[in-house]
C-alpha cells in the first residue's frame, strides 16, 4: 500500500481534509475578527483609541485605554465649590429632561462625523447641585484620567448636551458611556466621554490635549478646512464654530 509518512493514503487525505474544514470553520467562526477587521480592543476588557472596523465611519479617541465601566458600578460625583456634594446614578440621570439633537463632532486632527445626540441640559444638573457664586466652569475627570475644563457660559449654551445615547441607543464604550459632553461649536478634545467626576471650579485649567499639545484652552472651532468622514473625507472649507451646512 502506497503511505504518506508513514500512513495509508485514504488516511493522509482524511487528515489534511479535516485539518482544512477546521482551518475553514475557524476563519468563519472567529469572533470578528480579521473579517470584520475588529480592533485591537474587541473581546477585552479595555477600549481605546481606534479607527478600524466600524469606527472608520466615526473614530474613536481615546487618551490612555480605559477600563470598560459597568453601569452598576457607575455614578457621578458632583462636587468641588458648591454647597452639597452629590453623586447620581444613571437612572436618576436618566430621569431629567431629556432633549435631542442631530450635530456633527469635529476633531482637530481634520476629521468630523455626524450622529443624533440624546441627553440633558447641564442647568438641569446645576437645579440639582447649585454651584457657588464664585464659579465660572467645571472640570470634567474621566474613567481613562482625562480632564476637560469648560466654562459654565459653555456648558449653558442651547446646543450643548449632557449624552447618555447615540443614534438612537445608549452610548458605547467606544464613545464615552455612560455620559458625555457634546459641545458642536468646541473641538473634540473639549467633549469629555466616560465622565466619572464634575468639579465646580473659578479658574480656568487647561484640560490634557491642550497641556500636551498646541490647542488652545478654549477649543472654538476655527475658520479651516474639515475632512468628513461621512463624505470620504472630501475636504469643505469651513467658516468656523458648529458646522451646520452639511
Ligand atoms: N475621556 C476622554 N474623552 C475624550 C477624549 C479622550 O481622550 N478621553 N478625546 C477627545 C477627542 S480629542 C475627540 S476628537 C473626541 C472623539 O470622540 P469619539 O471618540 O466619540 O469620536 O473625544 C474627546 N473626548
Ligand atoms: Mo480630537
Amino acid at each position: 500500500m502506497r503511505t504518506f509518512f508513514g500512513i495509508s493514503r485514504r488516511s493522509f487525505l482524511v487528515r489534511v481534509l479535516t485539518f482544512c474544514a477546521a482551518f475553514v470553520q475557524g476563519w468563519w467562526t472567529r469572533p470578528g475578527a480579521a473579517r470584520a477587521e475588529a480592533d485591537y480592543f474587541t473581546g477585552t476588557d479595555f477600549v481605546g483609541k481606534t479607527r478600524a472596523g466600524p469606527f472608520k465611519q466615526f473614530y474613536i479617541n481615546y487618551w490612555k485605554p480605559l477600563r470598560r465601566i459597568k453601569a452598576e458600578d457607575w455614578s457621578l460625583a458632583v462636587g468641588g465649590l458648591c454647597e452639597n456634594s452629590q453623586t447620581f446614578t444613571l437612572d436618576q440621570l436618566k430621569h431629567l429632561p431629556t432633549r435631542t439633537q442631530i450635530s456633527r463632532l469635529k476633531c482637530v486632527e481634520c476629521w468630523s462625523a455626524k450622529a443624533e445626540w440624546t441627553g440633558f441640559h447641564f442647568s438641569e444638573l446645576m437645579k440639582l447641585c447649585p454651584p457657588k457664586p464664585e464659579v465660572t466652569g467645571v472640570v470634567f475627570h474621566c474613567g481613562d484620567v482625562y480632564t476637560e475644563h469648560l466654562s459654565l457660559e459653555d456648558l449653558n449654551h442651547p446646543r450643548t448636551l449632557l449624552v447618555t445615547e447615540m443614534d438612537g441607543a445608549p452610548l458605547s464604550d467606544e464613545h464615552g458611556f455612560p455620559l458625555r459632553v457634546i459641545v458642536p461649536f468646541k473641538y473634540g478634545y473639549k467633549n469629555p466621554k466616560a465622565i466619572i467626576k464634575i468639579e465646580y471650579v473659578s479658574e480656568s485649567q487647561y484640560g490634557t490635549w491642550s497641556k500636551i499639545g498646541p490647542y488652545s484652552p478654549d477649543g472654538t472651532i476655527l475658520p479651516g478646512t474639515d475632512h468628513p468622514l461621512d463624505f470620504s473625507k472630501t475636504p469643505r472649507r469651513i467658516p468656523g464654530a458648529e458646522i451646520t451646512d452639511y
